[in-house]
């Protein structure tokens, strides 16, 4: 799978960003004008960069610009900030101020890397001092950047020094941003893995889903053992290579599996060390057992705050408020599962701990109602009310980026957060022990 970057132009009005956007992607993408707030709305224009692939060009409205409508560009062009991987900021005529002080402090907040381009350097060249200053106090590159220049080969000349300074930054980026793979820190050369994926009417017709082919490619990356196989045959597997290793040693590193069989695998788990133990007399042999979802959880998100957000969870109470963000807005199966699975499931689950913690039978426990209220995609969050808790979606469709991002917003008001796999995890009672070989 390709992954698209997204980078960021911003700056003052009128400074050359949508000359600049239409000069980098080398199309007349955006209305360029000498009246100040032509781009009203971001425009994305994909380019490809040289050693960094597919990118995402986004032009935004000035940021200084005024009045109702230009408010809401400002905030908007806000947003944009969240969403990217890199940032450009354009400045011009040596003036570097309030604007672009803020600008830089906003990317500073969301650890965003930027490029500082000096445009306009044909009307008056950059200050050296400036970007002296600039370097030191905020360590950032200066570029000094003309997109009207006459003569075409000193044009292409700067249009490709610019791009290796967009390389470099952007290398930076994906350095401080890189996803983790799903195993990481899981597996070393030798280790062998048991990747436990039923086929089964779910399960899609002739592949294996995501998760599973990233674990399987993280073993190979790593020099370790895959072993796939479906429920019903792990138990044979485990019994004769515990036998034949001789226990613990040089043995099963870690079994993997699909949560909706994750009982019935720790079942079959904890027969085979038993059985383990009985034969060989050494006791205190364990398979460390784990699930895709909490591995993906992991690997994508911040997981240290879902770790704290799973003993809210056990807080929730009647009419409290809990947001649910589905981040992609297509996916049926997601939809069900954080329109449908997890409302039912966590009003069911609320009530029956409470009534468990008040000594009475689950049975006839009270019915408890939570207030839902669901945010697609990469909309802005209704941060002004109170959330008991928040449950993310895997956000297979967005970057870990912009889901730290997101998320960062919600732990700021100290609002704790959870995504769909661990939630469902804890539901369903595996979550302690799924958790227990990621989290020593
Ligand atoms: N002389 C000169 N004019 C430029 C340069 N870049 C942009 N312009 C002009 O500056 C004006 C504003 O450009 P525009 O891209 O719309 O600015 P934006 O508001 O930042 O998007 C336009 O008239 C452009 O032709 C440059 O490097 N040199
Ligand atoms: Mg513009």
């Amino acid at each position: 799978m390709v992954k698209v970057r997204n980078i960021g132009v911003f700056g003052r009005r009128n400074t050359g960003k949508s000359t600049l956007v239409n000069l980098l992607t080398g199309q007349e993408v955006s209305i360029v004008s000498p009246i100040a707030g032509t781009t009203t709305d971001a425009v994305r224009k994909r380019m490809e960069i040289p050693e960094i692939g597919p990118c995402n060009i986004i032009d935004t409205a000035g940021v200084d610009d005024t009045g109702t409508l230009g408010e809401q560009r400002v905030r908007k062009t806000g947003k944009i900030i969240n969403e990217v991987d890199m940032a450009i900021l354009v400045f011009s005529g040596n003036m570097f101020a309030k604007d672009e002080k803020d600008l830089l402090e906003a990317f500073r907040k969301n650890d965003l890397p930027v490029l500082v381009v000096h445009n306009q350097s044909d009307i008056l060249p950059l200050d050296v001092d400036l970007s002296t200053e600039l370097n030191s106090l905020y360590g950032v590159d200066v570029v000094e950047f003309s997109c009207c220049l006459f003569d075409e080969e000193a044009q292409k000349e700067a249009l490709e020094q610019l791009i290796s300074f967009i390389i470099k930054v952007m290398y930076e980026a994906i350095r401080k941003n890189e996803e983790k793979t799903i195993l990481h820190g899981l597996v070393n050369k030798g280790d062998k893995i048991v990747l436990v994926c039923p086929v089964d009417s779910e399960a899609p017709q002739g592949r294996l889903i995501l998760p599973q082919v990233m674990a399987i490619r993280d073993v190979l990356d790593n020099g370790g053992v895959a072993v796939v196989l479906q429920p019903s045959e792990l138990e044979q597997y485990l019994l004769e290579s515990v036998g034949e290793k001789g226990g613990a040693a040089g043995n099963v590193k870690l079994v993997v599996t699909d949560s909706q069989v994750f009982k019935e695998v720790a079942e079959i788990v904890d027969r085979v060390e038993a059985e383990y133990a009985a034969s060989s007399g050494i006791g205190g042999f364990k398979i460390p057992l784990t699930s895709f979802s909490i591995l993906m959880a992991r690997a994508k998100g911040p997981f240290d705050e879902y770790l704290k957000g799973i003993a809210a969870i056990d807080a929730l109470k009647d009419g409290d408020n809990v947001l649910i963000l589905e981040s992609c807005t297509h996916h049926t199966t997601c939809e069900d599962i954080g329109r449908v699975k997890i409302p039912r499931g966590l009003q069911r689950y609320t009530a029956e701990r409470i009534a468990a913690a008040s000594g009475n039978d689950r049975g006839d426990a009270a019915p408890v109602k939570l207030n839902f209220e669901f945010v697609s995609g990469l909309d802005e969050i209704p941060l002004d009310r109170e959330y008991a808790l928040a449950v993310q979606c895997g956000g297979c469709m967005v970057t870990r980026k912009q889901l730290c991002n997101r998320i960062k917003s919600l732990t700021e008001k100290r609002i704790p957060v959870v995504n769909y796999g661990m939630l469902l995890a804890h539901l369903s009672g595996i979550a302690q022990r799924a958790l227990e070989p990621v989290t020593e």
